[in-house]
């Protein structure tokens, strides 16, 4: 089993994960996973699933207790503790109001700090399948934003042209508190990187 405490924000969902492992030995296979969160000593959730990922939205701010109770074929069972701490986020963007205090000059307190990602990855050679699939939910997942506001670019698609058309359309939507993140991966000089159609932007 994972062990390690849950950090995250008020009304985001946090991920709680539950490794537990088939035991060869005993033909054990885990087929229920019981997760009870109690806040103050009450519980105040109960989650049963057969999945070994799930997703929890932490209503208010606190300090959480976490147990994990695994249960595998033969109705053995086992249980694991954990700690998740939620911070306040008053303009519930996804970011701690004491992170955005501390940071002030990335950040706006008391305003709704969206944020977008632009991906381009003008490579001739190919992105694989893995890239595409996990790029787009995980990077909206560790960003706390929308999968909507990761664009992505790959291979033939990233020509100059639909590049510039990102950033127009980019320009229209966010407003002067948005962030956005750019990754480039590709090849280029010194005086920018080469687009597919092999200009330089
Ligand atoms: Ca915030
Ligand atoms: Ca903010």
């Amino acid at each position: 089993m994972n062990v390690g405490n849950y950090y995250g924000v008020e009304k985001f969902p946090v991920k709680l994960v539950a490794r537990a492992y088939s035991d060869w030995r005993n033909g054990s296979v885990p087929v229920e996973y019981v997760w009870d969160i109690y806040k103050n000593g009450n519980l105040v959730n109960r989650i049963e699933t057969s999945q070994g990922i799930v997703y929890f939205t932490f209503n208010t701010p606190g300090e959480y207790d976490l147990k994990l109770t695994v249960k595998d074929n033969e109705n053995r069972q086992n249980s694991t503790y954990f700690k998740a701490y939620i911070k306040e986020d008053t303009d519930t963007d996804g970011i701690a109001d004491e992170l955005e205090q501390r940071h002030p000059d990335i950040y706006t307190v008391g305003a709704k700090n969206d944020r977008y990602a632009f991906m381009i990855f003008p490579d001739p050679s190919g992105v694989s399948d893995v890239v595409r699939r996990y790029l787009k939910s995980s990077l909206a997942q560790s960003m706390r934003t929308s999968e909507n506001n990761i664009i992505t670019l790959y291979n033939e698609a990233a020509t100059f042209q639909n590049i510039d058309a990102v950033f127009d359309n980019l320009k229209n939507i966010m407003d002067s508190n948005d962030i956005l993140y750019i990754g480039i991966v590709g090849h280029g000089s010194l005086n920018g990187f080469r687009a597919y159609d092999d200009t330089y932007p």
